[in-house]
């Protein structure tokens, strides 16, 4: 009898996800799309932004469900500065975190959400807050 846990059946998953992204390319499907992969952020990846942003708001290319996503803003060394997962029902792609006053610097933001098709999709990226 096998035995797997939590983690490991979604990693599982997200394999058999990657797997059917594949086919749907070679197969020419226009449904590749349909786990939810980061199609865009604000800020975005390696943008410099020149104030503190109030929210880090991230768009995907499908659904995904917030109680069961979360995204961080990290410093580089891996502190969690913020936590969170709103989510607006009329706009299903999109989840954002409000984020604490950040000073200048770099920052990391890592995302774990849960897509409508069941995937889980994760990554991370980073921005940078210009001294004034
Ligand atoms: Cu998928």
């Amino acid at each position: 009898m096998k035995i797997v846990d939590k983690t490991s059946s979604m990693g599982a998953r997200g394999f058999s996800c990657a797997i059917g992204a594949v086919f749907a390319i070679v197969l020419g499907a226009t449904s590749a799309f349909a786990h939810s992969f980061l199609v865009d952020a604000t800020p975005s990846s390696k943008e410099h932004v020149a104030g503190p942003p109030k929210t880090v708001k991230l768009r995907f290319g499908g659904g995904v469900e917030p109680p069961y996503s979360k995204i961080t803003i990290e410093t580089p060394d891996g502190k969690i500065l913020g936590e969170g997962n709103i989510g607006v029902p009329e706009k299903p792609r999109e989840l954002s975190v409000n984020a604490p006053e950040l000073a200048p610097g770099k920052y990391i933001v890592r995302y774990r959400v849960l897509s409508s098709d069941g995937h889980i999709v994760e990554g991370n990226y980073e921005f940078t807050v210009d001294a004034k």
